[in-house]
């Protein structure tokens, strides 16, 4: 199985890049912001919960985000891999990941990190936000915050990846095929 974790700050390209990826490498795209914004559309009890959190910028509790992510997991038994995209996101999530990896026999293969300028990331999401319809991308205070949360709290995940030699670094700035290719070729790598 090859386990990917795709990491980065808010706007960095996650979402962007994982849906080309997950063709070109046969893999399972999980995105915790896709299914906690599904749940919301379909106004679920855990949605509710979500945007609640989610609208102001702030991470959604670990408790609640470990145990969906599991669900989204078991959905997939027969997966050749996965591709994570935007979990784990504090180290209590990457502890879970590991502990739930580890129960399937498999570990995360890479977390692959897209860097990208903070002033490139506001114009990003602002842009999205014209037609999204997502709250937390037509603010420019709660896109702040939401930066500032991730070096505050995500940020130091590079860490614990880097200490396990996973970690890899990609310039997420320029053309998104361009990217793509700078992404591929770690993952061809592996
Ligand atoms: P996410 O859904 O993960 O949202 P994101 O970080 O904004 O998305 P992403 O980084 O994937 O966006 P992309 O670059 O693709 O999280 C939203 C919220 O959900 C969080 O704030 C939190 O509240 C909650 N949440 C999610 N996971 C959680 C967890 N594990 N724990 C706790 N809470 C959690 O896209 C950005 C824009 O840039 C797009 O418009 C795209 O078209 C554009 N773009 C991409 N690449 C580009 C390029 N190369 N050039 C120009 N534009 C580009």
């Amino acid at each position: 199985m090859t386990n990917l974790v795709l990491f980065g700050p808010p706007g960095a390209g996650k979402g962007t890049q994982a849906e080309i990826l997950k063709k070109k490498f046969n893999l399972v795209h999980i995105s915790t912001g896709d299914v906690f914004r599904y749940n919301i559309k379909n106004e679920t009890e855990l949605g509710t919960l979500a945007k609640s959190f989610m609208d102001k910028g702030q991470l959604v509790p670990d408790e609640v985000t470990i145990k969906m992510l599991n669900a989204e997991v078991e959905k997939n038994v027969g997966a050749k891999g996965f591709i994570f995209d935007g979990f784990p996101r504090t180290t209590a999530q990457a502890q879970a990941l590991d502990e739930l990896l580890a129960s399937k026999n498999t570990e995360v293969a890479a977390m692959i990190a897209l860097e990208v300028e903070d002033k490139i990331l506001i114009l990003r999401l602002l842009e999205r936000g014209k037609t999204s319809g997502r709250k937390d991308d037509a603010d420019e205070a709660v896109i702040t915050n939401r930066i500032a949360v991730y070096y505050k709290e995500t940020a130091i995940l590079k860490d614990y990846y880097e200490k396990q030699d996973k970690y890899y670094g990609v310039d997420g700035e320029g053309d998104v095929k361009d990217i793509t290719v700078r992404l591929a070729t770690v993952i061809e790598g592996l």
